[in-house]
This record gives C-alpha cells, sequence and structure tokens, in this order.
C-alpha cells in the first residue's frame, strides 16, 4: 500500500478515535456486508430468453451508449470487471430472463438447470445469487396484468412462473450456501381511473397465496414483495401498491421490499426503515435513484443515500436488511455506471459508521439540539476520506478514480468490438 494512504488513514482514525469511534471496527464490520449488484444495468433489461420482445411493464431504458453485454458469457465478464473495482463480496441478482440455456423455454418452465451456468460461475467467483421473476416484456403481459389478470389461464402462467422462480432461489441457495433473496415485482395497474380497485387486488392476493403456498428452507429462500405507487401506463392505479405489500409482507412473513423510486416523489424510504423493522422479519431495499420520477438513475453519494445509510446503522438493522440495487443507464458506460452506484452505496455505510452516533443521541435526549446539528454538520469534513482510500487499497482494488482507468481501458479492449 502506497505510504501516504496509510498516513492519512492513521491520522484520520486519531480523529474519530476523539469521538470514541472504532474505525477499524468500523472496516471489519464494512467488510461483512454484501450488495446485491443487479445484472440487468448490464445490458438494459434485456436478458437472454426472449430478445426480441419491447421492453415493457412501464420499463424503459434510455441512452445508446455502445457495448451493451449481448450474451451470458459478456454479461459475466463484465461484471468480472465491475467486481474487480469494488471492494468487498457481493451478491449478483439475476432476473428470471436472464435464463443461461440453449433450450427455447417459457418462464412457467424454467428450472434450475436453465440457471447452472451462473451457480457454477457464481460459486467460482465466491458471490451469492438473489433471483426475480420477470413479469413483464413477454406476451402474456402485454395488456399490463400478470398476477391480478381477470383471466385465469394468463392468471396462472404467472403464478407458475413465480413458483418455478422461488425453486430457482432454493437452489441458489442451497448450491451457494448463502441465502438467496427472490423477489415478485409485478407491473400491474390502470393508465386511467379504474372502476374497481378492490378485484384485482383480491385476485392479487390469492395469486401470492398460491405461489407462496409450498415451503422453502428459508436458509436457501427468503420471498420479498415490492411495491410502487405509479409507473409509465399505471399512472392511475397500481394493484400492488406500498398498503398492499406491507399488510400481505407483514400477514405472511415476507420480506418488504423498498425501492427509493417507487413512492411519491419527496417521499423517502429511509424514513421508513425504522417503523417497518418493528414488524418484520427483514427488508429489502431496492436502492435506486428517483429524478422527478421512479427514473432509476445511477446511484449517487445524495442526502437520501447516506441517510439510508445512517438508517440502517443508526437502528442497528443491517443484519435484517437485504440491499440490493435498482438502476439503469444506458448514457454512460454500463461498467461504470455498476462501479459508481455501487462504490457510492458501500461509501454510504461506511460513511454513517464514522458518525459520532453515541454523542448525537445523548444530545437529543438531553434536548441539545444545538450540540446535534453542530456535530452533524462538523462531522460532514472529517476526513472520511482517507478511511475510504485505505479501505479500497486493502482490499486492493482501485483508489479513487483509478478505477476510470481501468474501465475506459476495457472499453477499448473489450466493449467496442461489440456492435448490438
Ligand atoms: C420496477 C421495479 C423492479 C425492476 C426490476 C428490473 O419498477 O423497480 O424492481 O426495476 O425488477
Ligand atoms: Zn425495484
Amino acid at each position: 500500500m502506497e505510504q501516504h494512504i496509510e498516513r492519512s488513514y492513521e491520522e484520520a482514525k486519531k480523529l474519530y478515535a476523539q469521538h470514541g469511534i472504532d474505525v477499524d471496527q468500523a472496516l471489519a464490520q464494512l467488510e461483512k456486508i454484501k450488495i446485491s449488484m443487479h445484472c440487468w444495468q448490464g445490458d438494459d433489461v434485456r436478458g437472454f430468453l426472449f430478445r426480441e420482445q419491447q421492453l415493457s411493464g412501464g420499463i424503459s431504458v434510455t441512452g445508446n451508449y455502445p457495448g451493451a453485454a449481448r450474451t451470458p458469457e459478456e454479461l459475466r465478464s463484465d461484471l468480472e470487471k465491475a467486481f474487480s473495482l469494488i471492494p468487498g463480496k457481493h451478491k449478483v441478482n439475476l432476473h428470471a430472463i436472464y435464463a443461461d440455456t440453449d433450450e427455447k423455454v417459457d418462464l412457467d418452465q424454467l428450472e434450475p438447470k436453465h440457471f447452472q451456468k451462473w451457480v457454477d460461475w457464481a460459486k467460482q467467483q465466491g458471490l451469492g445469487l438473489d433471483f426475480n421473476p420477470t413479469c413483464f416484456s413477454h406476451e402474456k403481459s402485454k395488456d399490463g396484468f400478470t398476477l391480478s389478470h381477470p383471466d385465469p389461464e394468463i392468471r396462472g402462467f404467472w403464478i407458475n412462473h413465480c413458483k418455478a422462480s422461488r425453486k430457482i432461489g432454493a437452489h441458489f441457495g442451497e448450491q451457494l450456501g448463502q441465502t438467496c433473496v427472490t423477489n415478485v415485482w409485478i407491473p400491474d395497474g390502470y393508465k386511467d381511473v379504474p372502476a374497481d380497485r378492490l378485484a384485482p387486488r383480491q385476485r392479487l392476493k390469492a395469486a401470492l397465496d398460491e405461489v407462496f403456498a409450498e415451503e422453502l428452507n428459508p436458509q436457501h429462500n427468503l420471498d420479498a414483495v415490492e411495491s410502487k405507487l405509479f409507473g409509465l401506463g399505471s399512472e392511475a392505479y397500481v394493484v400492488g401498491s406500498h398498503e398492499f405489500y406491507m399488510g400481505y409482507g407483514i400477514q405472511n412473513n415476507k420480506l418488504i421490499c423498498l425501492d427509493a423510486g417507487h413512492f411519491h416523489p419527496t417521499e423517502v424510504i429511509s424514513n421508513k426503515l425504522s417503523a417497518l423493522s418493528l414488524f418484520t422479519n427483514g427488508i429489502l431495499l431496492h436502492v435506486s435513484r428517483p429524478m422527478r420520477w421512479d427514473s432509476d438513475h445511477v446511484v449517487v453519494m445524495d442526502d437520501e443515500l447516506l441517510d439510508i445509510g445512517r438508517e440502517l446503522v443508526r437502528g442497528d438493522l443491517l443484519g435484517k436488511t437485504h440491499i440490493g440495487l435498482d438502476f439503469f443507464d444506458a448514457s454512460i458506460n454500463r461498467v461504470a455506471a455498476w462501479v459508481i452506484g455501487t462504490r457510492n452505496t458501500i461509501k454510504a455505510l461506511l460513511r454513517a459508521m464514522l458518525e459520532p452516533v453515541d454523542a448525537l443521541k445523548k444530545a437529543e435526549l438531553a434536548g441539545d439540539y444545538t450540540t446535534r446539528l453542530a456535530l452533524t454538520e462538523e462531522f460532514k469534513s472529517y476526513p472520511f476520506g482517507a478511511v475510504w482510500d485505505y479501505y479500497c487499497a486493502k482490499q486492493g482494488v482501485p483508489v479513487r478514480e483509478q478505477w476510470l482507468v481501468e474501465v475506459k481501458a476495457y472499453e477499448q479492449e473489450v466493449l467496442l468490438k461489440r456492435n448490438s
């Protein structure tokens, strides 16, 4: 390690120690946190099963930066590149349409064997896997409804797909020795004001009961449900709203997934974590960056990201929270997008760990809000960067923007040689 990195780190450590903050301990804790990096940033949510299908379900990716992965091999190579620039050992979040198989197989027929190459790769790379049924961009979801579809046959297809997905998730968990989170998100909703808001929700509730009927070993697979307030094409009404899934999740012991972009534009998920934590065994996050709407911009170090980190650290929620990412930007280098968003998420957690939480809580209890504000603000210019640099160096990944050099080289050598 370069000497100046170590020296700056030692200096920073002393400053933090004055407030009783043990930096080494924070880094030891940080090292254990796994971020679930979403595969779909690498190819603009296209997947490999139905490449001729248009994106649907309100999901849209803008930009035409060259180099999107076209095959599972390319996607894995891009993921490996990204992980080599991110400190720590993490997970990959797969969607069902990313099956790696030559068979022509529909979503309701998917089996663990169609993902075996992903499992073998994850094993070899020391990564975990998470999973998602893909209830969009498919012939049978064209009219915008899946698990709550009024036609029992179409609904049955999606129920079978979700059942199949849980089995794949359980296979991941068993094979890799780390729990897989299988997250159900559906696009179902109406563009305009519905005549009946209740019936689709009744159908969704019954469909989920069928999907989850089979008990799976919770060491292998945990189920999650993801809500949304509105989407493209479902502006007036989304069947799986927050209240719906909060009720469903609490009643049925499912993880509730909070996507940062799935609420009113000024509503934040950071403020929901402490409340939810009191009533659930676990939470799944889709860390994302909504810009004016659910736009899924690359995660940056903004106030909300810092607040998410703070809530997880201060509420001691890291043990029960699964941190996943959900953004897709095709206007920049896709490997860089992963690296920026994932490094920022880890950085935000570290920053939260390096705040004088005990002193802040103590001041608050004593009614000394002056101290609370003063300390909070002064800590914004504490030498957090020195600790982050040291952590990257210690983990053997590039320090500061040096990672960009590697991404640019990879772009030249690999990405620009792909023609989409
Ligand atoms: C959509 C949801 C969902 C998807 C992914 C691809 O609004 O956020 O999580 O982004 O499943
Ligand atoms: Zn999401």
